[in-house]
C-alpha cells in the first residue's frame, strides 16, 4: 500500500467560503489564494462547500484537506500540494453549518463556482428565474438549497449580527458575473425582505471577473500516474494546463481581500472587454469544437485541432466572426491571444473531453456564440462558422449522432431540446428559435438567421460534422 498525502489540517481561521468546490476553483482560485497567502500573508484560508454530493469532502477529509495540483505541460507534470483548504462542508447534509461558516465575522470573501445552471437565472435576460425548484424551495424556508439562496441567508444573518456583508466573488463563465450575480441575489432578497435588498444593494460588493484554465476531469488513470510519480496517494488531485489567469474588478467590501495582484492577479476598473474576450475566443471556440468535434467522433479538444479541418474552423471563427466584434483589452493583441489559444487546445496532455465540453450547452451559448452572432448580423457581417455551430448543438442535443448511436445529453432543457428534432430541419430551427431563455429576441425575430441556420443545420445532417466545418 503507498502511503496516502496527509497533512495536518490547519487551524488558522479561514476568511474565505467557497461554493461549488469543483476541481476548477481547487486549480484556479485557490491556487492563487495560496500563493498569495505565502506571499503576503494574511488569513484567507478556505472552507469548500459542495452543494450536491459528499464525494470530494470525504476523499479530502483523511488527507487533512490537501490535494495535489498537477500542471500538464507539453513537456512532463509539475506536481504542487495545496494547503489552503480548512474545511469542507456539504451543503444539503447540514445547511445551518454552511450559513454558520458564511455569517463568521472573520469571512470576507464568498466566492462561487457553481456553473452556469447554479445561479437559477434565465441565461437570455440574466434575471433570477423564480419558478426555479430551488428558488420556491428557498422562499419557502430558511434554509436553503440554492446558491443564491445561500447568499441571502447568510447575508440576512450578518445583517442581524451588526456584521458588514461579505464580498461575493463570482468565478463562473457569465457574462457580466458579478452583476448578473447581484441582481439574482437582489431579486431573491426582494421576495424575501426588500430591507435586507436595499442593505446588499448599498453595503454589498460583486465585482465582476475574468476567469481561465483550462481543467480537464480526473481520470482514474491521473490518480495512478500521480503516485507513480511522487509514491502518494492523492484520491482528488486536479490537472490543468500551465496558463491561468484572473482579472477581477477590485470592488471589495472594506478593500478587504488576499493580496492577489502579488501572484499576477490583475485588478481592473472594468472587467467587460476582458470577459468578452475570454468568453466569445476561448469558451466560444471551445464550445463550437465540442459539437463539431464530438460530432466528427473526437474524442478531446486536442484530438479536435489535430484534424486540420478543424484547426481551420477555428482559425476563421476568430479571424472573421469573432475578433472584428470585440473591442481589445489594454495591452491584448487579439491575434496573439488567439494563436495562444490554438497552442493551448492542441496541448496534447490535457484530455479535455467535448463531451464535458458540451455539457449544458442551453445555459452556455448565449454568452458564448449567440452575442457575437447578434452583433455579427446587425453589422452585416456573415457568422456562418458560428451558426453551423449553433446548428451542431441543436443535433447534439436531439440526442443522436451521424451514426444513430445515444448520445448522453447533459443539459437542464435536455428532454425539452430532444423533444423539438423534426426530420425537417425548418421546422427544427422553428422549435429551437421558440427558446426565449436561450435565444435573444433579436435573434428568435430575424428570418434570415432562421434561414441561415436551417441551411446550416440541413448540410451538417447531409454532409456530416467535418465536411460542413470544411467550408
Ligand atoms: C469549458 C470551460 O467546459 C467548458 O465549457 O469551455 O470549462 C473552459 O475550459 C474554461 O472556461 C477555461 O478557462
Amino acid at each position: 500500500m503507498p502511503a496516502r498525502l496527509y497533512r495536518v489540517p490547519v487551524a488558522a481561521p479561514a476568511g474565505v467560503v467557497h461554493l461549488g468546490l469543483g476541481a476548477f476553483f481547487r486549480a484556479h482560485g485557490a491556487v492563487f489564494v495560496a500563493e498569495a497567502m505565502q506571499a503576503s500573508g494574511g488569513d484567507w484560508g478556505i472552507i469548500g462547500v459542495s452543494l450536491q454530493s459528499p464525494g470530494t469532502r470525504d476523499k479530502l477529509r483523511p488527507q487533512g484537506w490537501a490535494y495535489t495540483a498537477v500542471e500538464l505541460g507539453p513537456q512532463g507534470e509539475t506536481p504542487q500540494v495545496v494547503t489552503v483548504l480548512r474545511d469542507v462542508l456539504v451543503a444539503p447534509e447540514d445547511p445551518q453549518a454552511v450559513l454558520d461558516a458564511m455569517a463568521a465575522p472573520a469571512v470576507r470573501i464568498v466566492s462561487l463556482t457553481v456553473t452556469e445552471k447554479g445561479y437559477c437565472h434565465e441565461p437570455s435576460t440574466g434575471r433570477l428565474n423564480p419558478d426555479h425548484p430551488d428558488i420556491v424551495h428557498d422562499l419557502a424556508t430558511p434554509l436553503p438549497k440554492s446558491a443564491p439562496g445561500f447568499l441571502v441567508r447568510a447575508l440576512q444573518a450578518r445583517r442581524a449580527a451588526g456584521a458588514v456583508p461579505f464580498t461575493v466573488l463570482c468565478c463562473d463563465n457569465l457574462p457580466e458575473n458579478g452583476r448578473v450575480l447581484r441582481g439574482v441575489v437582489l431579486d431573491l432578497a426582494r421576495l424575501i425582505d426588500p430591507a435586507l435588498a436595499d442593505w446588499i444593494a448599498a453595503e454589498g460588493a460583486f465585482p465582476c471577473a475574468m476567469v481561465d484554465r483550462i481543467v480537464p476531469a480526473t481520470t482514474a488513470a491521473d490518480l495512478d500516474r500521480l503516485e507513480a510519480a511522487t509514491g502518494l496517494r492523492d484520491e482528488a488531485p486536479v490537472m490543468h494546463e500551465p496558463f491561468r489567469q484572473w482579472v477581477i474588478e477590485d470592488d471589495f467590501v472594506g478593500g478587504a481581500r488576499p493580496d492577489l495582484a502579488a501572484v499576477g492577479v490583475q485588478l481592473v476598473a472594468d472587467v467587460t472587454p476582458y470577459e468578452h474576450m475570454k468568453l466569445r475566443m476561448l469558451n466560444g471556440t471551445h464550445s463550437s469544437l465540442a459539437y463539431l468535434g464530438y460530432l466528427a467522433g473526437h474524442e478531446t479538444i486536442a484530438a479536435t485541432v489535430a484534424d486540420p479541418v478543424f484547426a481551420r474552423f477555428a482559425r476563421r471563427l476568430w479571424r472573421d466572426e469573432i475578433i472584428p466584434a470585440l473591442t481589445p483589452p489594454p495591452g491584448e493583441d487579439l491575434a496573439a491571444y488567439a494563436a495562444a489559444l490554438a497552442a493551448r487546445y492542441a496541448n496534447p496532455a490535457i484530455r479535455h473531453r467535448t463531451w464535458q465540453i458540451a455539457m449544458d450547452g442551453s445555459q452556455k451559448l448565449p454568452q458564448r456564440i449567440l452575442g457575437t452572432i447578434a452583433e455579427g448580423r446587425a453589422a452585416g457581417r456573415p457568422v456562418p462558422g458560428l451558426t453551423l455551430a449553433v446548428a451542431a448543438w441543436m443535433r447534439y442535443a436531439s440526442g443522436r449522432d451521424e451514426a444513430s448511436r445515444a448520445i448522453e445529453v447533459k443539459d437542464p432543457l435536455a428532454p425539452q431540446l430532444a423533444a423539438l428534432w423534426r426530420d425537417d430541419p425548418a421546422e427544427t430551427v422553428a422549435g429551437f428559435l421558440g427558446l426565449s431563455q436561450v435565444f435573444p429576441a433579436v435573434l428568435r425575430e430575424d428570418a434570415g438567421f432562421a434561414a441561415e441556420l436551417t441551411a446550416a443545420l440541413a448540410r451538417l445532417v447531409r454532409e456530416g460534422a467535418r465536411a460542413a466545418a470544411d467550408a
